[in-house]
């Protein structure tokens, strides 16, 4: 039976958790920037599944990749060998220039693998007492919806009456790297840290703080653990968000465009000296670096590097920012962003403009009320920049 968007709607949230509350648009099909509904409407996508949809919705060479995969093995286990998982893990540290990937399949299960690797590394290489490792983090953080990472949120929402919440996790406010050098003690054995916060409203850091921060983990022995899940990939002009200064954490945590919008594939890249306290037993997934995920991913980093998506992001990013900067409208508070990651921050709720924006044929969403963000894929047109451009200066100037 073919049902409309309406009947789609009612049927999810009568038998779904409502953990969500969805804008009113079913997404039937997809190819690029652009979705349909079950109607033939088409929309924009601007939140590209929060940064997983990088290279745009069903790319043709990563589909093809799948599809190929598919017809030969998608699972085994990680009892035996898979054919694909050692090129995956050999892409992923060229692009990364690290040695090692532990893979996993979402975003918080790469940063529970950080926050695990930390804790394991600061007993049997920095000598702390098991039981005793501190891990730093940041307000106003989003890594995730596990219980550790629940635990450290400052999001009432995030965490409401999910305790006992796990312990050995300790605040501080974000972009503040004299905060940082002053909470780390001799137990201290990570600063886990997104080099733009997504969730907070795309908050970028004060220049040369994760410079600051790089040094003063150096310094003290501690890891710097970057959680470039949303930032990385290109998403933000470079390669990875923290190479707009130069720097290089300890260990990356990537997730979303990694399984090239395809499949869930996530990981937590770092070198040797650090991933090597992994013995067997001591971690794992079923599913973490499957096969077709895999493939997927190994077609994901070629094309990063072939088609220079970080450029792409810079380029197109600079085009659009300058585009939703000449729109007129008293409220805008300011349009800040990097590459392709924009938010537009308004004096009052968004709310109200996200609804229009979506009749006008735009998907977007608003983050913390005030701001929305712009997150096309990277292989937006320059032509689809403008179309969707004017739609949102029509919706802003009303
Ligand atoms: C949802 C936000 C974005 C992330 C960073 C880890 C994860 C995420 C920096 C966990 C996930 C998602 C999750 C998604 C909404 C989305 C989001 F608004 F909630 F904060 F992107 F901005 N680190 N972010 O941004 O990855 O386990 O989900 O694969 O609905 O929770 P995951």
């Amino acid at each position: 039976m073919q049902e409309n968007s309406q009947q789609i709607i009612e049927k999810t949230n009568h038998f779904g958790a409502h953990n969500y509350h969805p804008k009113d648009v079913v997404i039937e099909s997809a190819e690029g920037a652009l979705v349909w509904d079950p109607e033939g409407r088409q929309y924009y996508d601007m939140l590209s599944a929060y940064s997983a949809l990088n290279f745009g919705h069903r790319h043709p060479e990563i589909i093809a990749a799948a599809k190929e995969q598919l017809d030969k093995v998608t699972l085994t286990s990680r009892a035996f060998h898979n054919a694909v998982l050692g090129e995956f893990f050999e892409k992923l540290c060229q692009v990364t220039g690290k040695d090692m990937v532990l893979p996993m399949n979402t975003g918080a299960e790469a940063v529970e693998t950080a926050l695990k690797t930390a804790r394991r590394w600061g007993v049997e290489v920095k000598g702390v007492a098991n039981g005793e490792q501190e891990i730093i983090v940041c307000e106003n953080n989003f890594h995730g919806r596990t219980i550790a990472i629940i635990s450290f949120s400052t999001d009432p929402d995030a965490r409401i009456n999910y305790g006992p919440y796990a312990p050995g996790f300790h605040v501080i406010p974000y972009g503040d790297a004299a905060a940082l050098e002053a909470a780390i003690t001799p137990n201290t054995v990570a600063f886990l840290v997104e080099p733009i916060q997504g969730e907070a409203g795309i908050l970028m850091p004060p220049e040369g703080y994760l410079q600051q921060v790089r040094e003063i983990c150096t310094r003290h022995n501690v890891l710097m653990m970057a959680d470039e899940v949303q930032t990385g990939f290109a998403r933000t002009g470079d390669m990875f968000a923290c190479d707009h200064e130069g720097v290089v954490p300890d260990i990356y945590i990537l997730g979303k465009a990694l399984g090239g919008g395809v499949m869930p594939l996530s990981a937590v890249v770092a070198n040797r000296d650090i991933l090597g306290i992994y013995t067997p037993g001591s971690h794992g997934s079923t599913f973490g670096g499957n096969p077709l995920a895999c493939a997927c991913a190994i077609k994901a980093l070629e094309l990063l590097v072939r088609d220079n998506y970080p450029q792409m992001a810079r380029e197109k990013g600079e085009y659009f920012m300058a585009k939703l900067r000449e729109i007129n409208n008293e409220d805008i508070l300011e349009v800040r962003g990097r590459g392709l990651l924009i938010g537009v921050e308004f004096k009052h709720s968004a709310v109200g403009y996200v609804k229009e924006l979506i009749a006008h044929g735009v998907l977007a969403k608003e983050t913390h009320e005030n701001t929305i963000r712009f997150a096309p894929p990277i292989v937006i047109s320059y032509e689809q920049m403008d179309d969707a451009c004017n739609r949102i200066a029509q919706v802003f100037s009303k």
